[in-house]
């Protein structure tokens, strides 16, 4: 193998297949990536093209500091500065990462109330403690009232959060006092999830927010409508009607293919039709139908973030993360991807014109050229799937002979939810994160990193997974969601087993006497909702201070490409968290909004951004930054004195 197709990746399945790819003569992201260089002026923020006067380019010269005067003459036609360009196109990100999984989240509870009105048949309420608490934050009464008319109230009510025009979010009130309080103080406590994407987007129109200080308080505001908003909702009304994950056995790779049986990718974000694709697939008349096609039988698997949700809740393999989707066709061995929304790459319609993949789109607001579209009918799902599998499994005489399908699944550990730590940690009757928060006070675990967000061709393909190494290595617990959980998953991480063999030996013990992995799979990107919720547990249970920015955690997106990676960032940061990207930084074109963000953000918000492309640097800049809070905490002694003999162990494990 070349060696220059060796830097692309270090998954061996995503190189094999690349190798196919250029015997088959078929381009996909990686090719385009090394055709189509970077803008370099975009890349900093300091290109602005919201109005016809430009675009307006006002680059940074590498070479030398600018001087005061030069400085001042960095300005678009209107007279913008490097700070409006850069916080305008900040802001702009952020409010595009809420708007996408604020529109999941609408789509989400339209079909919880549909559900809850009984009026689709295969969705119903399935956790029914969860929708008690729903009740209890949404201030619904509860009392003699059918299970029906609560799950309308909080359908309706959460439907609301999103046009709601004044006051707050009501899942505000899951987050510390203290936390609350700042926001308050602060003026960007969202009041709708809907209303701050659009003033985000008002702002940045020509000639309107021309402060970045105020620009990025928007930012703050509309990503914190995101985070305890439309992706909290989407977690909670998903976990209510398709049940809270709890953890499950699966496999990943392009290995989960199968050479005998119809294959079928589900790619996207929203599980509503992955869950009715799970169901049909098993369904004896369907699978019938596959072997009268000649197939053994039919084998679901999915990509990017559904893939997370069936994974969670059915265990159904994963074919791989976001650069494997154009792969996965590569194969020859799909007979269909079938689409939702997000992260869906166009380049997977012409790989497919390449072999006999049918791509199948389904939702209304999201075509593809040259793709089949089938629209997913809520109202009748199980004909709608089924409709859809049909189309996959005609197409399983069409496969060709050009079939390769490597061998590579890894073994893995799902369904972390916030609710199964909780009962993991604490048991059924005492369910609790005082487990963890003691194990951290006495510094067997040092303390807790989100590690989340996407893969990016601009560098190696999962190669950031040394950061989770270098993390768990030094007693970190690390709580993934998205593609880098896959990439996590993939290198065998999110077994048990791990723990005795990539766990600092403080780590190792606590994993080992509960049987959990030392890196937690926690979902979809959606549900980084969940690591708000296991980081306000820890606060509520006391030890740990009275704010999520007094905790020892950290959070890091190594390999981010997409808006929801920065608004997620973004809510984490102004949560109190200090979030360290790779990859690229988009507001280096200045120096005032980086030094906001990166400096000025931790006396504000107590978390921070940083930006560090050597994966094992920025792991240590998070260790470091957790030890700081350690030792603020008055806990760093603990850890000092903690020095594990066998005997130790034994009596850890026997606990
Ligand atoms: O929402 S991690 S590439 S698949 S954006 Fe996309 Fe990034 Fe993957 Fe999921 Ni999240």
């Amino acid at each position: 193998m070349a060696e220059e197709t060796k830097a692309k990746s270090i998954d061996s399945a995503t190189l094999e297949m690349l190798t196919k790819a250029e015997s088959d003569g078929v381009s996909v992201a990686f090719d385009r990536a090394a055709r189509m260089k970077p803008c370099p002026i975009g890349a900093e923020g300091s290109c602005c093209s919201n109005c016809a006067m430009g675009p307006c380019r006002i680059p940074l010269p590498k070479s030398k500091e600018l001087t005061t005067e030069e400085e001042k003459n960095r300005r678009g036609v209107c007279g913008a500065t490097a700070e409006t360009i850069a916080a305008r196109n900040f802001l702009c990100m952020v409010a595009a990462g809420c708007a996408a999984h604020g529109d999941h989240g609408r789509k989400v509870t339209e079909l919880f109330l549909m559900a809850a009105r009984g009026e689709t048949a295969g969705f119903e309420i399935k956790d029914e403690q969860k929708l008690l608490q729903l009740a209890l934050d949404f201030g619904i009464e509860i009392g003699q009232r059918s299970r029906k008319e609560i799950a309308i109230d909080v359908g309706e009510t959460a439907l609301k959060e999103f046009g709601k025009q004044d006051g707050e979010l009501l899942f505000l009130k899951r987050a510390p006092l203290k936390r609350q309080e700042l926001w308050r103080k602060l003026g960007v406590a969202p009041r709708g999830i809907d209303r701050e994407v659009v003033e985000a987007l008002h702002r940045t129109h020509m000639g309107v927010d021309q402060d970045y200080k105020n620009l990025l308080n928007q930012a703050s505001r509309t990503a914190l409508a995101d985070g305890w908003g439309g992706s909290m909702i989407a977690t909670e009304l998903q976990d209510t009607m398709f049940g809270t994950p709890s953890p499950v056995f699966s496999q990943i790779n392009l290995g989960v293919l199968k050479e005998d049986e119809v294959n079928v990718i589900i790619h996207g974000h929203e599980p509503q039709l992955a869950e009715m694709m799970a169901m049909v697939a098993q369904d004896p008349e369907m699978i019938k139908y596959a072997k009268s096609k000649g197939a053994k039988g039919i084998n679901l698997a999915g990509m990017c973030c559904t893939a997370n949700e069936i994974l969670m809740r059915h265990g159904v393999p994963i074919a791989g993360n976001f650069l494997q989707q154009e792969l996965v066709i590569v194969t020859g061995a799909v007979e269909a991807m079938v689409v939702d929304v997000q992260c869906i790459m166009q380049g997977i319609s012409d790989v497919a014109q390449c072999y006999h993949t049918k791509v199948i789109t389904t939702d209304a607001k999201a075509k593809i050229q040259g793709a089949t579209h089938v629209e997913f009918d809520e109202h009748n799902p199980f004909d709608s799937a089924k409709a859809i599998l049909k189309m996959a499994i005609d197409n399983y005489v069409n496969r060709g002979k050009n079939v390769h399908i490597p061998r590579e699944k890894t073994d893995l550990i799902a369904g972390f939810s916030h609710e199964t730590i909780n009962y993991l940690l604490g048991g059924l009757f005492r369910a609790s994160y005082r487990p963890l928060n003691d194990n951290i006070i006495n510094g067997r675990i040092r303390g807790v990193a989100g590690v989340v967000g996407c893969n990016n061709p601009r560098i190696t393909h999962d190669a950031q997974l040394s950061m989770v190494k270098e993390l768990i290595k030094n007693d970190v617990l690390v709580l993934q969601t998205g593609c880098m959980a896959m990439a996590s998953a993939k290198a065998g991480l999110m077994v048990p087993e791990a723990a005795a063999k990539y766990a600092g030996a403080g780590l190792a013990s606590v994993c080992e006497a509960v049987g959990i992995p030392p890196v937690l799979h926690m979902g979809a990107c959606i549900d980084n909702s969940r690591i708000l919720m296991a980081a306000t547990a820890m606060v509520k249970d006391g030890g740990l201070g009275d704010d999520i920015s007094d905790l020892p955690v950290a959070g890091a997106a190594p390999e981010w490409m997409s808006e929801k990676a920065l608004t997620i960032g973004q809510y984490f940061v102004a949560s109190g968290v200090y979030t360290v990207f790779g990859v690229t930084w988009p507001t280096t074109g200045s120096k005032k909004v980086t030094e906001l963000l990166f400096e000025e953000f931790e006396e504000t918000y107590g978390g921070m951004w940083a930006f560090e492309p050597d994966p094992l640097k920025a792991a240590r800049m998070m260790i470091e930054h957790i030890d700081k809070k350690r030792k603020a905490l008055g806990i760093d002694k603990a850890r000092e004195r903690v020095l594990y003999d066998m005997e130790m162990r034994r009596e850890l494990e026997a606990v």
